[in-house]
């Protein structure tokens, strides 16, 4: 096991393996077993929505637009070849920024299979979070699309490589070849002549064991910079398999990925690897807006996708079923964020297809509705654990189990749920108990039947349409800032996202940079946020309402006082918008 991970305890091993969870399979032979079974069977497509919308979205046209099976298995073979003839090797990290183009599948099974460990950032993430995140991992590459959407990921990996010493190599899908300066093509490895045997024998050569790290998830991270989460072959491996059962993916299943690949839900719940281990087809869209992705679904017959409740609502606003053709739509999953039961009871009569809640999380555990649960299960619940051998405790704050049916904060153990984030010792330590449960900082409520409702949150983060935002790493970010004397981030109510970042802020009425000005004029909004951007944050992370006030009111124990804070921007928006105003 890598150092810095925390290992399965012997015993938990023993039984995961004994109970036919883990089976010693490799992420990177997934797809092995259909592509040598009739391989000419599409495996992944680039979804284009009719309107040539993507073009003027920045997207790049893709040169290769289908990938049989077969084809994609030799690519992958080839890229790994030639990624190892540059000297990456089993145990390197290497950054992976890739936003949903048709080669993400063949970059990650070309990566899995010589055991190289991807840490999968976000297309959004800027230099703060990608200099941190090459830093922290040791990262030896960083590999992304040279320029996409009108921003040059190839500069932010130079910049990257200044900060880091370890990073040696910047892999460009379309950009420069320059390797002299460690700058390589990847489309140079993926289309390289080599013979296929070749091109096999070397990704094989040297492949990672079933219980080693596969790849490092990012953490919503209530505490500073995101946590890498590191996931093993043996644990996704069941992750993505029982995933796909409870979808109800096969062959014939098509699923599109709208939401960034990189993320946990689109890529293994079942996601990307759980259509490619079930033979269905993949298709990428380049967009998740909704007039694109609900053309790509029309175009591409898609049968099964996952998005967030902020898409979701905003498919119900376009009208989805009257402009598109969405009848080959069976499964529409929604999940990362709550979703409130008036609009999960709407979807499925307004698009035509079976919703299923999905209640999960990076470090590991998922919830599933089953597609054949009644109604009001599907509705107002966010479903059950997958595996019969993830454990689930509910607690009060005194530590000891609640009655059922009572809210408590939700603590979980299992077979691909981590025991800890990587090199993260002291965090490690409140973030998981002595017995090696996750306190996953939801509060939740278990009835009857045993499903799972999201009540609340006991974790200091927002949660804006499912991207997560430790309020920490905010308040650090503008506390940088040279007006800035106290700042508390909060979640205010959004009705399309459900939450967005309100940031309150205690001005420094002595600072230099903002002398013979009242101090509630020298710092607002933009201001902030061109400061943010200066640091090179992901603008997600950006706060959309900034409150100047004197003080910031404290707990009895001293703290700054959240619930307050958020009462108050609650009761601010409710009076602006108006009583009676959609919640
Ligand atoms: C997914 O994963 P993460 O790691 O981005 O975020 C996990 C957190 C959970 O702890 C919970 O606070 C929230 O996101 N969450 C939900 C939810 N699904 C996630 N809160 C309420 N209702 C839900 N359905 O978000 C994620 C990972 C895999 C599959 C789906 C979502």
């Amino acid at each position: 096991m890598l150092a810095g991970c925390v290992p399965y305890p012997p015993e938990f091993a023993e039984r995961y393996r004994k109970d036919g969870y883990w089976r010693g399979e490799r992420l990177g032979d997934l797809l092995r077993h259909w592509a040598a079974a009739g391989g000419d069977r599409t495996a992944v497509n680039a979804g284009r929505p009719a309107a040539p919308t993507t073009a003027a979205s920045g997207a790049q046209d893709s040169s290769t637009e289908r990938m049989s099976y077969a084809e994609l298995d030799a690519a992958a073979d080839r890229l790994a070849r030639g990624l190892r003839r540059l000297g990456l090797a089993r145990g390197d990290r290497i950054v992976l920024q890739l936003p949903n183009v048709i080669e993400f599948p063949a970059v990650c099974f070309a990566l899995l299979r010589l055991g190289v460990l991807p840490v999968f950032a976000l297309p959004p993430h800027r230099e703060h979070e990608i200099t941190y995140l090459a830093e922290h991992s040791e990262a030896t590459a960083y590999l992304a699309c040279d320029t996409f959407g009108g921003f040059r990921y190839g500069a932010l990996g130079a910049v990257a490589r200044k900060a880091s010493p370890a990073l040696r190599h910047i892999l460009l899908l379309d950009g420069p070849d320059d390797d002299r300066n460690g700058v390589v093509n990847l489309r140079r490895l993926l289309d390289d002549p080599v013979d296929a045997d070749e091109a096999r024998a070397s990704a094989d050569a040297d492949p990672p064991d079933p219980s080693d790290v596969a790849f490092f998830l990012l953490s919503g991270g209530t505490t500073g910079l995101p946590k890498l989460i590191p996931r093993t072959h043996d644990d996704y491996a069941y992750n993505v398999r029982a995933s796909a059962e409870v979808a109800g993916l096969g062959p014939s299943s098509v699923y599109m990925v709208a939401l960034p690949a990189a993320h946990n839900f689109p890529l293994g719940c079942p996601g990307l690897m759980g259509t490619l281990a079930a033979g269905g087809r993949v298709v990428m869209a380049p967009s998740a807006k909704p007039e694109d992705a609900m053309a790509v679904v029309e175009a591409e017959q898609v049968t099964i996708t996952a998005l967030v409740p902020a898409l979701a609502i905003r498919w119900l606003e376009a009208n989805a079923a009257e402009r598109f053709d969405l009848s080959s739509l069976e499964v529409l999953q929604v999940g990362g964020a709550r979703l409130v039961p008036e609009v999960a009871r709407r979807i499925g009569p307004a698009i035509g297809c079976r919703v299923q809640q999905v209640f999960g999380m990076a470090e590991g555990l998922l919830n599933y509705t089953l597609l054949d649960d009644p109604d009001c299960v599907v509705v107002e619940t966010q479903g059950r654990p997958l595996a019969p051998a993830d454990e689930i405790l509910i607690v009060g704050p005194d530590g000891e189990p609640v009655a059922d049916g009572e809210p408590g904060e939700l603590l979980t153990r299992g077979p691909y749920t981590i025991r800890g984030y990587y090199r993260a010792e002291a965090h490690n330590a409140i973030a998981f108990t002595h017995e090696g449960f996750y306190r996953t900082g939801d509060i939740v409520r278990r009835d009857a039947s045993g499903n799972l409702t999201v009540e609340g949150r006991a974790k200091d983060l927002i949660n804006r349409g499912g991207e997560k935002i430790s309020a920490e790493e905010i308040e650090n970010l503008l506390l940088a800032h040279p007006a800035v004397e106290e700042a508390a981030a909060v979640a205010m109510p959004h009705p399309v996202l459900g939450e967005q970042t309100c940031a309150y802020l205690v001005l420094r009425p002595d600072c230099p940079g903002v002398r013979g000005c009242p101090p509630e004029d020298s710092v607002d909004l933009a201001a902030v946020s061109a400061y943010l951007d200066s640091r090179g944050v992901a603008r997600f992370k950006w706060p959309e309402r900034l409150e100047i006030v004197a003080a910031l009111p404290i707990t009895n124990v001293g703290k700054i006082d959240k619930k307050k804070l958020r009462e108050d921007i609650a009761a601010k928006l409710a009076a602006e918008n108006g009583e009676g105003a959609r919640p």
